[in-house]
């Protein structure tokens, strides 16, 4: 019998006659479906081998990203992807649903559980594929065409789907079919400026506000947001994506105290597969002062069927399971633990980088996350970007307050949950800081060679033996320092 690896390159070569015996012969039936990925496309498999290599070998520092389990990818990996099951729970368009409402109740109670939430107060859909399309259901379930919303300005630390737009683009659906005006940060703290947002939402009355950011370093203040949609009669939505593990470990404020609904996604601090949940109030939302009789929400109901049958089809069963996985992990203690070292971790990130004269939007961080501002070091994010991809230090450029473009921001975004998912402690933090800031010395001395085109700063990198020399010796030192640690998942993928 051939392997299936040998028939499939007998099957790729270049002589036809062969192919077309191997073809006609039973032998192109030997795909069973039950290869493994290295048998059936080596491929593929390589290069997932390869995406591991890297993930292991370097520092993991994108402040969205995060190491999901081995009981969570196990999760995702399943037959559970095999199954449609549009609708909800109870009630499905398809047949054989049984064991899948099994899941997705279970889901939906630990989602609960995991944020310490009562069913009678609270309920959660737990279909949404991922942060973006939950934020979209809900404001396609709250809100008609062209109302107004606002939220944190994109290039102030904002999410693209809180309504970004530009001066002479609307760029997220969520400008094109909304009407959107943002809020920003107070320049001198670099701290919403909640005074800023209710002068300007009295004048521009809002439908709803959105609590939330992608690179904000400090907490919200949720009580401040409501009083404001109280005073305008706005919904307030809380995107918790970033903060949501910190949340569940009840180590921050929670949204869920003061907002109407809350989106989040699943995959970062929550360290969950990449899928999103939307949390709605159920209950008495007020009395009648006439009547006296009690007003309901009316949030689930428009929230679910905006989402389906509104926005998406068949539920992503092995992600929902995936997901429940990953909640039944946030309410335990060591859940807890990790979350206290993502937030002890970047705070030892945030002190180290204000001794090596780094400046921090904000001056510092209350969560997982900074917030640096190149530009005083005579930087920006897309050179120190792209030095640091160079030496596997993973980190991504940002928009930092009073940036002229966002293709070319001058600042870094860059947080901690990642490497504490690596074991990680404050100590390894200090080295962190010290291998970014010999990163960022290479960006000034390449810089300082090449003038002011990235294209030219890109070029020296490769061409200067000088500095590629140094930046083989640091791709060096970040390897096998990053190697020492464990990683959460599959061994070789
Ligand atoms: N892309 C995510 C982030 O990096 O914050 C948000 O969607």
């Amino acid at each position: 019998m051939l392997s299936s690896r040998l028939f499939r390159q007998l099957l790729n070569g270049n002589n036809s006659s062969l192919r077309a015996v191997l073809v006609n012969s039973r032998l192109a039936s030997t795909l069973t479906g039950n290869e493994s990925l290295s048998e059936d496309d080596p491929e593929v498999w390589e290069l997932i081998k390869e995406e591991k290599k890297r993930q292991l070998k370097g520092l993991e520092l994108i402040a969205s990203e995060n190491f999901c389990t081995k009981a969570g990818l196990e999760a995702l990996g399943s037959c559970l992807n095999n199954k449609y099951s549009e609708g909800y729970p109870g009630q499905r368009y398809y047949g054989g649903t049984d064991i899948i409402d099994k899941v997705e109740e279970l889901c939906r109670k630990r989602a609960l559980d995991a944020f310490r939430l009562k069913p009678e107060d609270w309920g959660a859909n737990v279909q949404p594929y991922s942060g973006s399309p939950a934020n979209f259901a809900v404001y396609t379930g709250l809100l008609n065409p062209h109302d107004r919303i606002m939220g944190l300005d994109l290039p102030e630390g904002g999410h693209l789907t809180h309504g970004f737009m530009t001066d002479t683009k609307r760029i997220s659906a969520t400008s094109i079919y909304f009407e959107s005006m943002p809020y920003r940060l107070n320049p001198k703290t670099g701290q919403i400026d909640y005074d800023k947002l209710y002068e300007h939402a009295r004048l521009f009355r809002p439908r709803m506000i959105i609590a939330g950011a992608s690179a904000y370093a400090r907490l919200i203040d949720y009580k401040r947001m409501r009083e404001i949609s109280d005073e305008v009669n706005a919904v307030l939505l809380a995107d918790m994506a970033h903060i949501s593990g910190l949340v569940a470990a009840d180590l921050i404020p929670s949204p869920f105290d003061y907002c109407h609904v809350v989106t989040t996604t699943t995959h970062k601090t929550l360290r969950g597969p990449r899928s999103g949940l939307i949390f709605f109030r159920r209950g008495v939302k007020s009395i009648n002062k006439k009547t006296g009789k009690e007003i309901k929400y009316d949030l689930e109901q428009r929230i679910n069927q905006a989402l389906f049958p509104g926005l998406q089809g068949g539920p992503h069963n092995h992600a929902i399971a995936s997901v429940a996985v990953a909640l039944r992990q946030a309410q335990t203690p060591e859940f807890r633990a990790y979350q206290e070292k993502v937030m002890s971790n970047c705070k030892t990130m945030a002190e180290e980088l204000l001794k090596r004269d780094f400046v921090l939007v904000s001056g510092g961080t209350d969560n997982h996350l900074v917030l640096v501002d190149l530009r005083p070091k005579g930087l920006d994010g897309a050179r120190v970007e792209t030095v640091c991809n160079a030496c596997n230090i993973t980190v991504n450029k940002n928009s930092v307050p009073g940036d002229k473009s966002a293709l070319n921001p001058g600042g870094l975004r860059l947080g901690t949950p990642a490497l504490t998912s690596r074991n990680f402690m404050n100590q390894d933090f200090v080295y962190v800081v010290e291998l970014l800031d010999k990163a960022c010395a290479i960006a000034l001395e390449a810089t300082a060679k090449s003038g002011k085109k990235l294209a030219d700063f890109k070029a020296t990198l490769v061409n200067d033996p000088e500095i590629s020399g140094k930046l083989k010796d640091l791709q060096k030192t970040v390897n096998e320092f990053s190697l020492k640690f464990p990683m959460p998942g599959f061994d070789d993928h």
